[in-house]
């Protein structure tokens, strides 16, 4: 058996989406990698002092700036002509990447240095008490963006991060999902046999945030896959490459009942009618409708 690269005993929450994604991503990877990775859940209940679950060299310095410290690491690996065989990885949550670490982010991407940036999308800032970031779905009920009369929770829409990345001209961009860890490793290795900036941005499932039972964690992943919520998709020198394909696309009310943070919308038509919408777009956008039924 090959060495565990992320170990257990660490303090994530039960159905941790995260760390799933995290052991996916780095047992892909390999020993020969170096992390640098944003403040958030991840970096908290990975190494609390003086333990660490990382097996391979890891470093945590900001909330902000996990891309700019592994620019730095690339170059001096590059010096060193060592770059070849070790990877680097920069990695943090949605609001580590999306907001406060995106000018970080743009500046790795625009550099063209040789990375994979991971977030790990879980939809909000979950580490300091489920406050919205710009990665929070339309309507999701957040500490701080919470049900009125004026709203029915977050009034924003998803920042389009894997457009914007795909804006820098970079080499590879994806999506993937808790729900689906194959196929996280299978970017993932893909992204390493890039040369370049590569970005790919995974759905966590946040029990605790999300408010579902943690069992509930993989399936309720697989759900915003399956209604068309969290498309995913692969892009390679600019072109979409491959997709996801749903062949019979679920109704968004079998995601969004599962999670207390929308079963604000359940009796609310109207906006249930909006989120579909979202979904329905995906399904156009991206051609996610299989041409014939998949057989299982
Ligand atoms: C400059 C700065 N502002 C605020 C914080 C407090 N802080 C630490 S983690 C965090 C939220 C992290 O959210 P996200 O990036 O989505 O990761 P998650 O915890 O959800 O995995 C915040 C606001 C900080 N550490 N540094
Ligand atoms: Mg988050």
């Amino acid at each position: 058996m090959s060495k565990i690269l992320f170990a257990p005993g660490h303090t994530a929450c039960a159905g941790c989406g995260q760390s799933l994604a995290a052991r996916m991503v780095i047992d892909a990877s390999g020993p020969n990698t170096i992390i640098a990775n944003n403040t958030g859940c991840l970096e908290v209940f990975s190494a609390k002092f003086p333990e660490s679950a990382w097996e391979v060299p890891w470093i945590h310095s900001l909330f902000e700036n996990a891309a700019a410290v592994a620019s730095g690491v690339e170059a001096a690996l590059k010096y060193l002509g060592k770059k070849d065989t070790i990877n680097v990885i920069a990695q943090g949550g949605d609001g580590g990447t999306a907001d406060i670490g995106l000018q970080a982010l743009s500046g790795m991407l625009e550099r063209g240095h040789d990375i994979l940036y991971v977030c790990y999308d879980n939809e909000a800032y979950m580490n300091t008490g489920i406050q919205r970031s710009g990665l929070t779905p339309f309507d999701a009920n957040t500490t701080t963006s919470p049900l009125g009369k004026q709203s029915s929770g977050n009034i924003r829409f998803k920042k389009p991060m894997p457009e914007i990345a795909l804006a820098h001209g970079i080499p590879y961009v994806a999506t993937a999902s808790s729900g689906f860890p194959q196929d996280i490793q299978r970017k993932v290795k893909k992204a390493h046999s890039i040369k370049g900036p590569k970005y790919i941005q995974i759905h966590a499932a946040c029990p605790l945030g999300w408010r579902h039972a943690t069992q509930d964690a993989p399936g309720v992943a697989k759900l915003a896959v399956e209604t068309g919520l969290y498309p995913l998709i692969e892009y390679e020198n600019g072109k979409l490459v491959g997709v996801r394909k749903i062949s019979q696309p679920k109704p968004v009310e079998e995601y969004l009942k599962a999670q207390g943070r929308f079963k604000h919308l359940l009796n609310n038509p109207e906006e249930l009618k909006k989120i579909q919408e979202i979904a329905d777009k995906n399904i156009e956008k991206y051609g996610l409708k299989a041409a014939s039924p998949e057989v299982s």
